[in-house]
């Protein structure tokens, strides 16, 4: 992996705890998107050397929304930037890792992303990210 590129956070509300961020804890706003394949508002706050990313539900059905309804706001995933996803992805694979889909798709920042499943990664949701 190259590097650790954003740790994700379930919230209900990006308006809600938004000052926290920008204001309480100093950090700036980057942007704030839809990803609508993944039924996310996203915000990316710039922590320094890491990005925080706050993932509020568009709906009741995606993956973000029955995280919080089964195990309440909080951290929900930790994305490692890579290069070469579908390599990454084939790798990971051969290694007997559970990934949740065939290929890459499209994720916030125009971003090019596959998950691990928590259940082959100890515990932990794991993204694959490729920027563009
Ligand atoms: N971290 C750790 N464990 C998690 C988890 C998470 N974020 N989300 C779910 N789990 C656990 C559940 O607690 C459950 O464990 P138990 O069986 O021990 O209770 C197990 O995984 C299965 O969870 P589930 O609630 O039954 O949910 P699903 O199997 O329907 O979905 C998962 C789980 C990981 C496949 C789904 O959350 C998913 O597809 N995630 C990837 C997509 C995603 O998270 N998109 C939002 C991010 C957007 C972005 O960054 O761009």
């Amino acid at each position: 992996m190259k590097k650790v590129d954003h740790i994700g956070i379930a919230v209900r509300s990006i308006d809600e705890v938004l000052t926290y961020y920008t204001e309480t804890l100093g950090c700036p706003l980057l942007k704030i998107e839809e990803v609508a394949s993944q039924k996310v508002k996203v915000a990316f706050i710039d922590a320094g050397n890491i990005k925080l990313e706050l993932l509020e539900p568009l709906d009741d059905t995606g993956a973000v929304a029955k995280f919080i309804e089964k195990r309440g706001v909080g951290i929900h995933h930790i994305a490692f930037g890579v290069e070469n996803i579908e390599q990454r992805m084939t790798e990971l694979r051969d290694k007997g890792v559970q990934l949740l889909s065939e290929h890459a798709g499209p994720g916030a920042g125009g971003a090019m992303v596959a998950f691990l499943h928590p259940k082959s990664s100890n515990g932990v949701l794991y993204e694959l990210c490729e920027k563009q």
